[in-house]
């Protein structure tokens, strides 16, 4: 009886993340077609043909800080198409620790995950820390169009320029 049980569950619990996984491809797709980036046809091509999240990245690193401690960001400009996917390799080669913040921008953006070491963080992220020597990457897709603000929020460091933009097309 418990091994019955047992396979039960388990073939349920399979079963509830496939459905899982499946609303939530569904619902970006949902998402792409309200905001106008995919039309009808194209959508349903994606829905059917390839998942947006499994497409290859294009790969873009940001260094928060340089070997010099200066306070900025390289590049301090960055563009994005919707509906891409994208993989952001951050780091910080500085001695000081710094600040990846774009909220704006974070909401305007389907975070895939965010990974450091060996911890992969699933769903939305706002800011991200990064301590002298760290390291983290960002898989995403670029939602809504506009232009957003980039800022460490290290005390001081937004005033010494540590600054950047962030544009969706
Ligand atoms: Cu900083």
């Amino acid at each position: 009886m418990t091994w019955l049980f047992k396979k039960v569950t388990k073939n349920l619990y399979l079963n509830l993340s496939a459905v899982f996984s499946a609303i939530r491809q569904l619902t970006l797709i949902v998402l792409l077609l309200c905001l106008g980036f995919v039309n009808h046809d194209q959508a349903i091509a994606a829905n059917f043909t390839e998942n947006p999240l499994k497409q290859p990245a294009t790969e873009i690193t940001i260094s928060l800080g340089n070997s010099a401690n200066e306070l900025k960001f390289e590049p301090n400009h960055l563009e994005f198409e919707p509906g891409k996917r994208y993989l952001l390799h951050l780091h910080n080669p500085s001695q000081l620790k710094h600040y990846f913040t774009a909220k704006d921008f974070a909401d305007a953006i389907w975070t895939q995950k965010v990974q450091a070491g060996k911890v992969e963080v699933k769903g939305a992220i706002h800011e991200l820390e990064l301590k002298p020597g760290g390291e983290a990457e960002w898989v995403f897709l670029p939602i809504k169009p506009g232009s957003y603000n980039l800022h460490c929020s290290i005390p001081g460091h937004t005033e010494a320029g540590m600054t950047g933009e962030i544009t969706i097309h």
